[in-house]
């Protein structure tokens, strides 16, 4: 399962494009995973974006991840769902999904990590790894030495979502993430298309050096 380009759908930095839109977009570029993220919307409107999305993430052959919400993802037919630390526990989310089904976790420290990989978790993304506008409560970046340091205690695969552009984007990958997870890189750009392929030939450079 590649995790490398990591897109997560924001209609407000996205500026009026639909979170279907800026999937078809961000997979154009090479997106490897799409995840939905939807703060406004409830149960059947939240349904119908992620039903959107399904269809055109699995065209494109990319893995679609629901955020927060275990049943929509369930509902739509989604590969998984990405959890925080405010949202369904891991292994409750474990225990309802189906086997195969993707269960990914924030963490914010090598104890959270270490924790979400016993719990369950198919993949941790560290959050925020740097500061970012684009979460209201992400707090302080946790820098490239605790993304190491997660990287040396769990054997997961590890994302790296906060903060990340095109100038930091292989300074993470060399601190030994698998992958990194945008909003405002690929989504708050104008050409959502060239600005995901710019970041994941990057990544592929960045990962054919170490
Ligand atoms: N979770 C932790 S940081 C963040 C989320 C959803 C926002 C990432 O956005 P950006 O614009 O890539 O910093
Ligand atoms: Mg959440």
């Amino acid at each position: 399962m590649a995790y490398d380009l990591y897109v997560i759908t924001d209609e407000e930095i996205g500026r009026g494009l639909s979170h279907a839109e800026i999937a078809r977009r961000a997979v154009a570029g090479g997106a490897d995973v799409v995840q939905l993220r939807e703060k406004r919307l409830s149960g059947r409107s939240f349904f119908n974006a992620a039903v959107a999305v399904r269809e055109v993430t699995r065209e494109a052959g990319a893995l679609f991840i629901v955020n927060d919400r275990l049943d929509v993802a369930l509902a739509a037919g989604a590969d998984g769902v990405h959890l925080g630390a405010t949202d369904l526990p891991i292994e409750q989310a474990r225990r309802l999904a189906p086997p195969g089904f993707i269960v990914g976790a924030s963490v914010g420290s090598v104890a959270t990590a270490v924790l979400a990989a016993e719990e369950g978790a198919d993949y941790v993304a560290l959050s925020p790894t740097f500061s970012t506008t684009s979460k209201d409560d992400a707090g302080p970046g946790h820098g490239l030495a605790t993304l190491s340091a997660v990287r040396s205690a769990v054997s997961l695969p590890l994302v790296a979502i906060g903060g990340i552009t095109a100038g930091n984007v292989a300074d993470v990958i060399a601190a030994g993430a698998d992958g990194v997870a945008v909003i405002s890189a690929v989504v708050g750009q104008d050409d959502v298309t060239a600005a995901a392929r710019d970041l994941r030939s990057r990544i592929a450079a960045a990962k054919a050096r170490s």
